[in-house]
């Protein structure tokens, strides 16, 4: 089984501002740290973060036939990007939406969520450990064990 773990705009900054928010460890730490879990769990992984939201699409129309499911942290295209959700559902890939923190704790306009109805499920605020839960949940799901 192949799983995309992909991260959207200025998450390849994390672990260098606002720890208070989203935490201490960098995207390797957490890129390192899922290679491991996937190891235990018996799937690959495969890497992705793109700034744009017109290469994050690329990157999901790409994940065709190639991967049976995908974590996705769209940044702050997740409250805005209908061309992030249709190209999960143009290639009908199962994915579950990630959030570092709890988007509905926080600004009116970080709320709401433009790829949750189209997500198997959503994880928002455990912090960094949110992709590992997040991993541990799709494989399940994907297994029929969830
Ligand atoms: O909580 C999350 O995971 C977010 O998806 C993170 C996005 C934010 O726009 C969403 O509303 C919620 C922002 C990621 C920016 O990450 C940074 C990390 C360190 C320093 C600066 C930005």
């Amino acid at each position: 089984m192949r799983i995309a773990i992909l991260n959207g705009p200025n998450l390849n900054l994390l672990g260098t501002r606002e720890p208070e928010i989203y935490g201490r460890e960098t995207l390797a730490d957490v890129e390192r740290h899922l290679g491991d879990v996937a190891g235990e769990l018996g799937v690959e992984v495969e890497f992705v973060q793109r700034n744009g939201e017109g290469e994050l699409v690329e990157c999901i129309q790409a994940l065709r036939g190639r991967a049976d499911g995908a974590l996705i942290n769209a940044g702050a295209y997740s409250h805005t990007s209908l061309a992030i959700h249709d190209a999960f559902r143009a290639v009908d890939v199962p994915f579950v939406e990630v959030h570092i923190s709890n988007i509905f704790a926080r600004e009116p306009e970080r709320r709401h969520s433009t790829l949750a109805s189209g997500a198997l499920a959503l994880l928002s605020g455990f912090g960094t450990y949110g992709y590992e839960l997040a991993l541990r949940g799709l494989v399940a799901k994907l297994t029929s064990r969830a």
